[in-house]
């Protein structure tokens, strides 16, 4: 999954772009990325970019110029001599002082990435620009980061400080959607579109991703990932609430009638599903299969981020210095000065951070990334969790993996088949039966290091897949720690 590679400062990760038409030079050169879109290609594997267009840099010469006062280029960006209340993302106030010109600008992330301000025509006109530019390159297809914040209803105090009700879901986004898709990647049929959708809702994804509303083709959406949030707040440590972890679910799976969802566990923005939600130690292979079945039998688009194909873990850093995300970084400092002991930050970022995901590729027992020394800290673990080793055990994560994909491919009811929840209060079963034309499957997966069992009727149902080798099928089903079991009819 995602990353972007435009040129940036890396403030953000890239997330902070300076200009939209250039490669960064950490990642080489247009030359280098010509001849991987061509090789790709030859190979019949379209490229997706991971392009942000809620904010640009302070860098990029729209800013800048900005900055001199051209009103032209003030106009691409909220300037207000008034801030409001706002929070940023990131922490903090959401609007910086400009001293030279007596004014706030808004940034709803870090102060080095500025909202652009999608109201100016001219500013749609740019980023129609930017995705020709790279269609013409051939790239097949979109992530749009933190699209959904791109239309501002109201600059107004919010009560309770956040402000997000004033920008999530704005009520133009179905019009600035629709306008660039037109005008862009949507006059053609072989380019894919995924919104990054913050704090959305289900009416609106559907909204989004109706194929007859010619908008974006899927969404992600982040409401199962803050399973583990106390009283809502990232910054906290908390095991998982699996009941709501399966009601999103359900509620999710069920809710998209007219769209279509982004089915992922992990990103560059989470840290790693293994370490959060199943167990990265006595049941790590197990688990990881576990969760990789979960999520790659649910009705959508499966995206699967680099690493997790191999169960790649939480980094469990013990010093801030070993962090580089500008998130982390910043909360580090807010929890300081709310008090917290060092102890307890360090046990939240290592829950928490960024950071868990983005430590390098793990290709082998010496790392294998890079002969130079990476930008951050490859885990120790590399030495047992890593490509070569999947590769050499055919029961290994990275098969089982492919596996799935494969099923997918193969079967229908996977593909296209609806969704029923079933055990929707099993304290520690999520389960779910897909049914297309007359093939139906049984999903079970069992979260938790526990023996357990199900009555279920599965006369006439085989294994289509597993986590466990040998299994008594009845219909009083016992369930092993982690485990995952689908069972397949077709009549
Ligand atoms: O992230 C969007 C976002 O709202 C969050 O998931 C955020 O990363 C954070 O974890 C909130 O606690 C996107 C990108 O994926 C992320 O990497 C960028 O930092 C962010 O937008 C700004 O561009």
């Amino acid at each position: 999954m995602d990353n972007t590679i435009f040129l940036s400062p890396q403030n953000d990760n890239g997330y902070d772009i300076t200009d939209y038409y250039h490669i960064d030079p950490i990642y080489g050169t247009m030359d280098d990325l010509d001849e991987l879109i061509s090789e790709a290609h030859k190979r019949n594997i379209g490229l997706m970019f991971d392009i942000v267009f809620n904010h640009t840099s302070t860098t990029h010469a729209w800013f800048q110029r900005a900055l001199k006062g051209e009103q032209k280029y003030k106009d691409y960006y909220f300037f207000r001599k008034k801030p409001t209340n706002w929070e940023s993302k990131f922490g903090g106030s959401a609007w910086e002082y400009v001293e030279e010109l007596d004014e706030y600008y808004l940034h709803l992330f870090d102060k080095t990435q500025a909202d652009l301000n999608w109201e100016n025509p001219n500013v749609r006109e740019e980023l129609v620009k930017i995705l020709n530019f790279w269609i013409d390159k051939d790239i097949k297809g979109f992530r749009f980061d933190v699209i959904n914040l791109i239309s501002k209803d109201a600059f107004v105090d919010d009560n309770n400080g956040v402000g997000k009700k004033f920008y999530t879901d704005g009520k133009k986004m179905n019009q600035y959607l629709r306008e660039i898709n037109q005008k862009s990647f949507g006059k053609y049929d072989d380019i894919i579109t995924v919104g990054e959708m913050s704090s959305t809702t289900i009416e609106s994804c559907n909204n989004y991703t109706n194929p007859q509303h010619h908008e974006l083709n899927m969404t992600f959406n982040f409401h199962h990932l803050k399973v583990d949030y106390e009283n809502q707040e990232k910054w906290t440590t908390m095991p998982f609430n699996f009941q709501e972890l399966k009601n999103i679910f359900n509620q999710w799976q069920l809710g998209m009638k007219d769209g279509w969802n982004a089915l992922f566990w992990n990103c560059h923005d989470q840290p790693r599903s293994i370490s959060r939600f199943g167990n990265d130690t006595k049941y790590h292979d197990i688990s990881a299969k576990m969760l990789a079945t979960t999520m790659h039998m649910q009705r959508g688009t499966p995206y699967i981020y680099q690493g997790e194909e191999i169960g790649m873990t939480n980094n469990y850093f013990t010093d801030i210095h070993q962090y580089r995300d500008v998130e982390s970084i910043n909360y580090y400092h807010i929890l300081k000065n709310q008090g917290l002991s060092e102890d307890k930050i360090h046990e939240i970022l290592q829950a928490k951070s960024r950071d868990n995901a983005r430590s390098p590729m793990q290709w082998n027992n010496n790392g294998g990334f890079s002969k130079n020394t990476p930008w951050i800290q490859m885990n120790p673990n590399h030495t047992t969790i890593n490509v070569e080793d999947n590769l050499n055990n055919t029961n290994s994560i990275f098969y089982y993996y492919q596996k799935l994909i494969n099923l997918r491919k193969q079967y229908k009811v996977i593909s296209e088949g609806n969704y029923i929840p079933i055990e929707k209060d099993h304290p520690y079963i999520y389960a779910y039966k897909r049914q297309y034309n007359n093939e139906e499957l049984i999903i079970i997966n069992n979260f938790y290091d526990v023996d357990t069992s199900i009555d279920i009727n599965i006369q006439d149902y085989e294994i289509l897949i597993s986590n466990y080798n040998q299994h008594t099928l009845n219909n009083h089903l016992q369930i092993r720690p982690y485990e995952s079991i689908v069972l397949y009819k077709h009549s």
